[in-house]
């Protein structure tokens, strides 16, 4: 699927599931790539992931023919043409507070015009087989998605000018930290709050054109997503599958 599948898929109209990769280790990821997920995440700010294991996370997805999305750090701008170098279909930033913050983003994650991408993608030319760096140079702005995460009370009371930033292709929703803002310090991610916050995101995205993406924990939560307009949706982690695994064994056991 290379670096561009997803913003086809997405544009198609098609709904993503995407896993969350948190661990370095490349066997975990392996068997995560065999779920059923139309694109993987790697996390930067809260999981184990660093450059090393990005660049080698991304090398397998492509082998595997999974899309690879980063979430780089908090202020991680300096990290997002470098992901985008190592052949990410896409890019998350974290607590994002402005439009001033998405434009940012823009000028690290897009080429001239958009932005101020410096060239360099050899791995990602190479590893999605695109015929030349040139090439890549010409269709990287489309090819190549940048989400700014909604999860601060200034991002979304500045929802309408994040989303009226040119070259932005998305907004991604961390309904944690949304939740812990919004309801004045409880983590709530499922509460009425919220679930409100994410149709209201989701309809003003579509309205301004952009893509919605979404943290979620299960299967429930996946489908109520799709039905609130979310485009994709990045869903648990490996340790989270792992550790439901490990329950419902225990729960078998004490039976
Ligand atoms: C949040 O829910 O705050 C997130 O960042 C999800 O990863
Ligand atoms: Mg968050």
């Amino acid at each position: 699927m290379g670096a561009s599948g997803l913003r086809a898929r997405l544009a198609g109209g098609d709904f993503i599931v995407s896993g969350w990769s948190s661990m370095r280790d490349v066997i975990i990821l392996e068997r995560l790539l065999q779920g059923p997920f139309g694109a993987v995440a790697f996390d930067m700010q809260h999981g184990m992931h660093d450059e090393a294991s990005v660049a080698a996370g991304i090398q397998l997805a492509a082998h595997m023919g999974t899309p690879a999305i980063v979430r780089v750090p908090v202020d991680g701008y300096p990290l997002v043409s470098r992901v985008l170098d190592f052949g990410a279909a896409g890019v998350i930033l974290p607590m994002i507070e402005t439009a001033e913050d998405a434009r940012r983003l823009v000028a690290v994650a897009k080429y001239p015009p958009l932005g101020s991408r410096s060239y360099g993608p050899t791995r990602a030319v190479q590893l999605h087989r695109y015929a030349s760096g040139a090439e890549y140079f010409q269709r990287a702005n489309h090819d190549t998605l940048a989400f700014a995460m909604i999860e601060t009370p200034a991002a979304y009371a500045a929802l309408n000018e994040i989303l009226a930033v040119e070259g932005l292709d998305g907004v991604f929703i961390g309904p944690s930290d949304l939740s812990i803002a919004l309801s004045g310090g409880r983590l709530d991610h499922a509460g009425q709050q919220v679930q409100d916050a994410i149709a209201d995101i989701a309809a003003r995205a579509r309205d301004a054109g952009k893509f919605t993406a979404l943290y979620v924990f299960d299967a429930p939560e996946t489908r109520r997503a799709r039905a609130l307009g979310c485009d994709l949706v990045t869903i648990s982690s490996d340790l989270g599958i792992f550790g439901a695994g490990l329950k419902a064994l225990s729960d078998t056991l004490a039976d």
